[in-house]
Formats: C-alpha cells, sequence, structure tokens
C-alpha cells in the first residue's frame, strides 16, 4: 500500500476528494451542475448570513416573526420533556425562539456537519440555557446518524427551519422525511420551515438582489474551487443568473460563462460555449397543501401550518403517523 492511499483515508482528506469528484462530475456533464451544499465555507457563510438582512431576501425575516408570533403555539404541541432535535443547526439563533417558549424541551440536539462550530454553540447554549441538557451531533444529517443514548427516555421534536428541504429534489425531500421520521420515532413532532410559492417578482427580486451579495455568494463557488482545487476560473468571465421556473415551482441560479473559453480543474480541461451555464441550485417553493400532501407521503400526518402576514412563508408543524 502506497503512502499516498494511507494518506488518503485521514476524513479529512476524505470530504476534500469528495469535493474534487463532485466538482468534476459535474463539470463534465451536461448540462453542467454544481451542488449548492458547496455554497458553504467560510465566505460563503459569511456571504449568505449578509443575504438574510438584504431587503429584497424576505425568507429569513418572515420565518423570524412565524416564530416570534407563533413559538407559544408551537410550544403547546411538545409533550413534557421533549428532546428537540434540529438539523442542519448553524447558528441555533431560531431554536432559541422556540427554547425561549417552551419549558418541556429537556434537551437540544443539534445535528451539523461542523464540529468546531458546534461545541463553541454548544457552551454558548450552556450557559444562556443552564436547565438544558445540549447534546450536540456532528454528523451529515442527510445520512443516518445515531442519536445520543441518554434521550431514550424522552419525547421527541424535530426542528428543520429554514427552507433548507427547498435545496433538495421532490425525491431528496421525501427521502429526509422517511429518515426523519424513522430517527425521531413514533409520536414525534417535526416543524419545518418552508418558502411559499408567490408572484414571479417577489421571488426573483429575492435572489437577484441589488446590492449584488447573491451575485459574490454564487460566484464564490468558482473562487472557492480555485483555492481548494487549484483550479483557474476567472470570475469575470461569468456572471450570475437567477430566475424563477414557474412549472417547476423553483428559483434556479446558474453561473453563466461570458465568453467561450477553458478552465483548468483539477489537471482537467473544462470547455464554456458562450452563455453556456453551470446549474449551482434549485430552491423549491411549495403551497402549505402540496409540503402537506408530500409530508403525508411521507410517514407524518399535517398538524398546523403558520404563516407571516404577506403570506410568503410558513412554519408546518407534522406529527409522525402510527406505524
Ligand atoms: C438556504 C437554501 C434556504 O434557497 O433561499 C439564498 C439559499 N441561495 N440565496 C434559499 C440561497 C441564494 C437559501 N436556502
Amino acid at each position: 500500500m502506497s503512502v499516498q492511499s494511507v494518506v488518503a483515508r485521514h476524513p479529512a482528506e476524505d470530504r476534500y476528494s469528495a469535493f474534487a469528484r463532485d466538482v468534476i462530475e459535474g463539470l463534465t456533464a451536461r448540462p453542467k451542475r454544481l451542488s449548492p451544499k458547496y455554497f458553504y465555507d467560510e465566505t460563503g457563510s459569511r456571504l449568505f448570513e449578509e443575504i438574510t438582512a438584504l431587503p429584497e431576501y424576505y425568507p429569513t425575516r418572515c420565518e423570524l416573526a412565524i416564530l416570534r408570533q407563533h413559538a407559544s403555539d408551537m410550544a403547546r404541541l411538545l409533550p413534557p420533556q421533549t428532546a428537540l432535535i434540529e438539523f442542519g443547526s448553524g447558528s441555533s439563533r431560531k431554536a432559541r425562539l422556540l427554547l425561549d417558549s417552551a419549558p418541556a424541551i429537556a434537551a437540544y440536539v443539534p445535528v451539523d456537519i461542523s464540529a468546531e462550530w458546534l461545541s463553541e454553540e454548544a457552551a454558548r447554549l450552556r450557559h444562556d440555557y443552564p436547565r438544558l441538557a445540549v447534546l450536540p451531533v456532528a454528523a451529515d444529517f442527510t445520512q443516518p446518524f445515531g442519536l445520543p443514548r441518554s434521550l431514550a427516555p424522552l419525547a421527541r421534536a424535530g426542528f428543520f427551519p429554514g427552507s433548507t428541504i427547498g435545496n433538495f429534489e421532490a425525491h431528496q425531500a421525501s427521502a429526509f422525511l422517511r429518515h426523519a421520521a424513522r430517527i425521531l420515532g413514533e409520536d414525534a413532532i417535526l416543524i419545518v420551515g418552508i418558502d411559499l410559492v408567490k408572484d414571479a417578482k417577489t421571488l426573483t427580486a429575492a435572489y437577484n438582489d441589488a446590492a449584488g451579495v447573491t451575485a459574490k455568494f454564487n460566484l464564490n463557488l468558482l473562487a472557492r474551487i480555485n483555492r481548494e482545487l487549484g483550479a483557474d476560473f476567472d470570475l469575470a468571465g461569468f456572471c450570475h443568473q437567477a430566475f424563477y421556473n414557474r412549472e417547476r415551482q423553483r428559483i434556479e441560479m446558474h453561473l453563466a460563462s461570458r465568453v467561450r473559453q477553458q478552465v483548468q480543474v483539477y489537471g482537467r480541461m473544462i470547455e464554456f460555449r458562450a452563455g453556456e451555464t453551470i446549474h449551482t441550485e434549485n430552491s423549491y417553493k411549495y403551497t402549505v397543501e402540496s409540503f402537506g400532501a408530500m409530508a403525508r407521503g411521507c410517514g407524518w400526518t399535517p398538524v398546523a401550518a403558520w404563516t407571516d402576514a404577506d403570506a410568503y412563508f410558513s412554519v408546518q408543524a407534522l406529527r409522525a403517523a402510527k406505524q
């Protein structure tokens, strides 16, 4: 066995080569594509935080308003001694709104891929909620993972805010809902944030902000490939595109090549026609009914749905159906 193959077994190296593999696969596919999960390196995460504060980007503001206004209604769905399990927790800012209104929550289990961020956030939560058991799990929540044994006596509620589920294709969203039903078990509650279908103008503006932050966020994917895989993308040779695909009820983001060009990526020459795009993200929009119907097919019964005053965004509560 060569030294190289031993080194490649290191988990960080595995993640790195998974990125390289996905990038090469996506850029040699037709049409070209890249996964939106790679937006979130340090720069991308900072740019996304900036996006959430933009005047055109309504989802975060609306969801926070819904959580502030209806947290106690959500709390009423939770039995005493509930563990709140958050899928892809990030900052825990939204979970705190539930924690503040739901004394039934005895344990909080943030599940996130970034172990470092998780332990820092866990320390802050333990400080701010001294009676709460904070049990972080470092895992990719789209893959099967185990819950801490100490949760066994507790009821369970899942929390999946942010309309992150909107990044999934229908089959992936269904797989996630089934997987969540299995992990959370009988009688569990799942509280999920879902962006709603609305007029194309509002939707399009949210992904084409005047300050150009979303364009930077999209282009950072190429900058990341340059940084981490030694590629030579000329960022000035690509432009941000985002539009609403009405038939598929989704925002599509692309990076369009301004000219015919070649780019060197991880030892490969990738050719672009003028105007050719890399499809970088789908952000699916649902109605309360269309999301409820999907949930029903995946082991859940819709029990409540809250929206903001403009009905731009929804937070929906589901209960695990009897097996
Ligand atoms: C984090 C997936 C909910 O789809 O609105 C924001 C990501 N992309 N602007 C979304 C995003 C461009 C965001 N989600």
